[in-house]
């Protein structure tokens, strides 16, 4: 199999002990800020990519209403996409096309969690229900049969913990989709002290690396986690939750001050923003290529 320059050899670094920080991205514009922040991979979220549109984080989108979102965020940055699949829009037959239109939109990962179709986000009040293990395992087994590259791979995610049970059913269920073909494990938790996860990562026996999203254990360092055992630590949200906070303020501002003067110093300017449209290239080009 041939390697994925989208992928930029992510899994193998995982494997090889680096610690690896993705960011939240729903956009070309937020995929582009992770990647100038320095962050190694993009995480093109539900929850964003949902809120981005304004809409619930549960499964109202699809494949159809996701892939223009993924396409601007693949397009605008170099570093490897793991796309949060959400539990694969249904049976396994609809986690092979999703993972297929996802792979073919140049995908580094997929992401694919072992919730009940319809999902619904993992710090919703609501009941969260788990796939049974055998039918999760048939999706898993779905998804991995379409990685088309060395480095394209599927992070199984339990929800387990979300979902009112405990590490030992995590750890069982890790197991088997470590055996169905996942090539990472995601273990997700909604408490603030992160107890659980440490304790899964001190007692996973298996080979594939972990993979952690700290949204509300957030006291526990990047560094710390990797020190527990994990790989990649994913910040989802924090984000989206910044810029939600700074544009109110920003256009309340405005109407309270009648005028943007006093903003000018805070927020980017038109300059910038330029940049990350990339539109010094695009003039060189048009200079060469329209006549
Ligand atoms: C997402 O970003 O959509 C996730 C992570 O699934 S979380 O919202 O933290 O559950
Ligand atoms: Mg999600």
């Amino acid at each position: 199999m041939s390697t994925s320059s989208h992928s930029g050899g992510l899994l193998e670094r995982m494997r090889g002990g680096e610690l690896l920080k993705a960011a939240g991205a729903h956009n070309g514009l937020t995929a582009v800020l992770a990647a100038r922040s320095g962050f190694d991979a993009v995480w093109a979220g539900g929850l964003e990519i949902s809120a981005s549109h304004a809409i619930p984080d549960a499964d109202i989108l699809g494949v159809g209403g996701t892939v223009s979102s993924l396409d601007s965020i693949i397009s605008a940055c170099n570093l490897p996409v793991i796309v949060d699949c959400d539990a694969g829009y249904g049976s396994a037959m609809n986690a092979l096309f999703m993972a297929k239109r996802y792979f073919g939109l140049g995908a580094a990962a997929l992401c694919l969690e072992d919730k009940r179709f319809p999902k619904i986000n993992s710090f919703a009040l609501a009941e969260q229900t788990l796939e049974d293990v055998a039918t999760f395992c048939g999706k898993l087994r779905a998804v991995c049969s379409v990685r088309t590259s060395a480095d394209q791979f599927v992070i199984a995610r339990t929800e387990a913990l979300i979902a009112g049970s405990n590490v030992s059913d995590a750890l069982r269920r890790a197991e088997q989709y470590e055996k169905a073909g996942a090539d990472a494990i995601l273990v997700h938790d909604k408490t603030q002290g992160g107890e659980r996860i440490l304790d899964f990562a001190s007692r996973w026996a298996g080979s594939v690396p972990l993979v952690v999203v700290p949204t509300t254990f957030y006291d526990i360092s990047a560094a710390d986690l990797h020190d527990a055992g994990f790989a990649l630590v994913i910040y989802a949200n924090q984000g989206m939750r910044a810029q939600v906070r700074a544009v109110q303020e920003t256009y309340e501002r405005i109407l309270a001050d009648g005028r943007s003067s006093r903003l000018e110093n805070e927020i980017a300017t038109v300059q910038e923003l330029f940049d990350i449209q990339g539109l010094p290239a695009f003039q060189v080009a048009s200079a060469d290529f329209v006549l």
